[in-house]
Parts: C-alpha cells; structure tokens; sequence
C-alpha cells in the first residue's frame, strides 16, 4: 500500500495540523509525519517546497503506484481520510447524525474567530488573563451549548458516542481551555477530560512537549 506523507506545524502550535493528524490517525492509513517549524524565516519555502499547494498546514501527499496526490486543508484531508477508511468510524454510521457531525465540524472548521485569534493553541503553555478579550466569552459559550447539545443526544463519552470528526475538529479547543484556564461547566468535564486522554491526543501532546521549538504567544 503506498504511504502517505503529512506535513505538519508546531505540534505545540498547529491546531489545524492537529486536527489533519488525528483524522490520518484515526482512518489506520500508514503515513510518516513531517514537522515544518511556523513562524521562521524558512517556512514558507519549505512548505512549498513540499508541495505546489498554498503555504499552509497540513497537507498530505502520497506518490506511488495509485497515483500522485496532494491534499491541503484539514477538512479536506479528514474527508479523504473517511473515503479511504470507511469503516474507521471517522464519520458516524447514521445519516441523520452524520449530517450533525458535518455541521459541527463546518461550523468550527469556518468559525470561532476570537477564540482562535485571542487563544492560540499553545498545548504545553499555561496562560492567564485572555478570558475577557473581544468576542471570547461568546465563543466559549456556543462551543459549551453545541458540546452539551451533542452529548444530551449521544450519552457521550464523544460528540456522537464514539471518537469521531467532530471531537478532533474540537480537540484543539479543549487544549486551548486547559491552557489558557478557562473553567469547564460540571456537566462538560468528563468529555473534555475524554478528549485529552484519548490515546491519539496524547500521542501528539507527548511530542509537543518534547519539541524545541518555543513560540512567544503575544
Ligand atoms: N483552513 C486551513 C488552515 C490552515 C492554516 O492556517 N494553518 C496554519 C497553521 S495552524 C499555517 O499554516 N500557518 C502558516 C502561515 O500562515 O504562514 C486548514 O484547515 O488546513
């Protein structure tokens, strides 16, 4: 089977490469990641030099007999990923709830703008005093109403039962609340507690803290 390369950022950093990693992850696809160090002088050329795709992360690339392939963006690599690995659960077996699931990873995928800009995933940090920056507290807020939304229906401990698209998408957010202190409700603890403990995410957490690189959040 050919073997697919993932370029990735910072794991410390790189939320949308965390997601890309954990959906390759998740689907049982053999791949090797690669780490681009953000915020140097030679990143963006060794982004493009992996791939004719836009400087970002993550991207996937595979070569070989089945065909040359270049996959960028994360929810793109998540679908390829699903396509490849049908039964990996990446997505939940019912259309009605998988139509759920697409909604809330569209709706993270193309949202949460302050939390992202005032919260920048720094796993291994702990940060204090951005609770009150703009727009923070709303965000905060619907991500709380569409996890309780989506665990009332489930029974948990994920989203949608079992680990899924919709848990990785939000498992960056879950590191940005422990980073940065934001109180989880009662009623949310066990899942965001289930995400960080979930085998994958500790696979990725372990190698940010052994990483190098240091990043000064501002
Ligand atoms: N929508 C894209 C976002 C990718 C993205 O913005 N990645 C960031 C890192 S998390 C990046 O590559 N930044 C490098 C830069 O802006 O130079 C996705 O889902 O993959």
């Amino acid at each position: 089977m050919d073997r697919y390369r993932l370029l990735i950022g910072n794991r410390n950093h790189s939320s949308w490469s965390l997601r890309g990693w954990l959906a390759m992850r998740l689907s049982g696809l053999p791949f090797e990641a690669e780490v681009v160090p953000l915020f140097r002088d030679d990143t963006a050329g060794k982004m493009v030099a992996f791939s004719d795709a836009p400087a970002r992360v993550p991207v996937l690339r595979r070569n070989g007999p089945a065909g040359d392939l270049v996959v960028w963006d994360s929810l793109a690599i998540l679908e390829h990923a699903a396509e490849r690995s049908p039964d990996a659960g990446l997505w939940p077996a019912d259309p009605d709830r998988r139509a759920e699931a697409r909604s809330v990873v569209a709706e993270m995928h193309s949202g949460f703008t302050a939390l992202r800009t005032h919260m920048p995933m720094a796993i291994r940090e702990r940060i204090d005093g951005r609770r009150d920056r703009p727009g923070v507290a709303d965000d905060v807020a619907r991500v709380f109403a569409l996890w309780r939304r989506c665990l009332a229906r489930s029974g948990g401990p994920f989203l949608f039962g079992e680990w899924s698209a919709a848990d990785i998408f939000f498992a960056p957010v879950t590191t940005r609340l422990r980073t940065y202190g934001v109180p989880v409700p009662d009623d949310l603890a066990a899942y965001t507690e289930a995400v960080l403990a979930h085998p994958h995410v500790r696979e990725w957490e372990a190698e940010a803290v052994r990483e190098p690189w240091t990043v000064e959040i501002e």
